[in-house]
C-alpha cells in the first residue's frame, strides 16, 4: 500500500534530566536500566516534516537545509520503517528537519529530533497515536527521545518490555525552576552517548551501584518535587548525575566528558551555594554544564558566571511544551 500526498509537520523541544537515564537492558526495543525523570525545556526546538511519496525510490533526509550524513539517515530510515511497517505501507519519504540544537554536543538533539520525527512520521502515515504510544515509539528512535512527547516535569518508566516502557508528565505543583545551559564547548562529543553508555554497561563495576542507587534517587525527587523543595531537588540531581558520570570513569577504556571549563562552571555553583543561593547542577554526554535554580535567582547565577567562566554562552531556560503536530 502506498501514501502519496500526505504529510505532518511536528515540533519538539530537548529535555534535560535530573535523574539520569544512562544504559540500556534491551538495545533493540530501547529499554532502558532504570527510570528517569527530565524537564522539557521551552528552547532548543526541533522542527520536522514528513511526506510519504511513491514518486520517491528512497528516503531523503535533509537537516538545516544540507542532506543529513549517511549514519544519520539510515537510522532516520531505520525508524521510518518502524512507522512503515506499522502503517502497513512501504512508501519512501521526504524529511526535512530544522534543528535549534547544537547538535551531538551533549544537549540532546536526538530527543527533540526523535520526539518530532515519531510526531510527525506517524502522522504523516495515518496513524492516530495518542501521547503514550508516540513516547514508545519515540524511544524506539532514541531513548531520551520518549521524555520530549510531554512538557514540563517528565518521567520515563523503565518498564519491562515495549508495553509498559513510557514517559508520562509529573505533576511540577509549586515548584518553579530554571535551568542555565553554560555551553563550554558546542563541538561534536568524541564519544557518542549510545557508545559510552553501551561501554559502561558492560565494562563499568561502578555501573551496577549507580542503578540500584537511581531508583531511590527518583523516589525521593518525586518528593522534593512535590514539597516544591527546589534545594533537594538540586542536591538529588547533582548526586545522581555526578554518580552517572562516575561509573564512566571505571569503564574500560574509562572515558569523561568533562572538560576544565566544566569544574570551573562547578565550583561556581559551589561558591553560590556558599552564599546561601539555592542551586545545583547536572551534566550529560558532554562538556556542558546546567544549572537549576529558581528564576528569582538567574541573574544572580549568570552575574557570577560571567565572573568566573567569561565567553561561555548560556541559554536560560525554563519548563517547555510537549510535541505539537499538525497535518500538512
Ligand atoms: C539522559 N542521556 O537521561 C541521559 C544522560 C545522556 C546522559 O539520554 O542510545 O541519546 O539514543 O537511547 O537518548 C542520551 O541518550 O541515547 C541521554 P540512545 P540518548 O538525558
Amino acid at each position: 500500500m502506498s501514501r502519496t500526498g500526505r504529510g505532518a509537520v511536528a515540533t519538539a523541544h530537548s529535555n534535560i534530566a535530573l535523574i539520569k537515564y544512562w544504559g540500556k537492558r534491551d538495545a533493540r526495543l530501547a529499554i532502558p536500566s532504570t527510570s528517569s525523570l527530565s524537564l522539557t525545556l521551552d528552547v532548543f526546538p526541533t522542527t520536522t516534516r514528513v511526506a510519504f511519496d511513491d514518486a520517491l525510490e528512497t528516503d531523503t533526509v535533509q537537516l538545516d537545509g544540507a542532506p543529513m550524513p549517511p549514519r544519520a539517515a539510515a537510522r532516520v530510515s531505520d525508524f521510518l520503517d518502524l512507522v512503515r511497517e506499522r502503517a502497513g505501507i512501504t512508501t519512501a519519504a521526504r524529511v526535512v528537519t530544522e534543528n535549534a540544537v547544537p547538535t551531538g554536543a551533549g544537549l540532546a538533539s536526538s530527543a527533540s529530533g526523535f520526539a518530532a520525527l515519531a510526531g510527525a512520521a506517524s502522522t504523516a502515515a495515518g496513524l492516530d497515536l495518542d501521547t503514550r504510544e508516540l513516547s514508545r515509539l519515540a524511544r524506539r528512535g532514541s531513548g531520551s527521545a520518549s521524555r520530549s512527547v510531554f512538557g514540563g516535569l517528565v518521567q520515563w518508566n523503565a518498564g519491562t518490555g515495549d508495553a509498559d516502557s513510557y514517559a508520562e508528565p509529573v505533576p511540577s505543583g509549586d515548584l518553579s525552576l530554571a535551568m542555565i545551559v553554560v555551553v563550554v564547548n558546542a563541538a561534536e562529543k568524541a564519544v557518542s552517548s549510545r557508545d559510552g553508555m553501551r561501554r559502561t554497561v558492560e565494562t563499568s563495576p561502578f555501573y551496577e551501584p549507580w542503578v540500584s542507587r537511581s531508583a531511590d534517587d527518583l523516589a525521593q525527587m518525586r518528593r522534593a518535587i512535590a514539597d516544591a523543595d527546589l534545594a533537594s531537588v538540586c542536591e538529588i540531581a547533582e548526586s545522581n548525575a555526578m554518580g552517572m558520570h562516575g561509573t564512566m570513569l571505571g569503564a574500560r577504556p574509562p572515558f569523561s566528558y568533562w572538560e576544565p571549563a566544566s569544574l570551573a562552571v562547578m565550583g561556581v555553583v559551589r561558591a553560590l551555594r556558599d552564599r546561601g543561593v539555592v542551586c545545583g547542577f547536572t551534566m550529560d554526554a558532554g562538556p556542558n554544564v546546567k544549572i537549576i535554580c529558581s528564576p528569582s535567582d538567574v541573574a544572580t547565577v549568570t552575574a557570577a558566571l560571567d565572573d568566573a567562566v567569561p565567553g561561555a554562552e548560556r541559554i536560560v531556560a525554563g519548563p517547555g511544551p510537549g510535541l505539537l503536530i499538525r497535518e500538512d
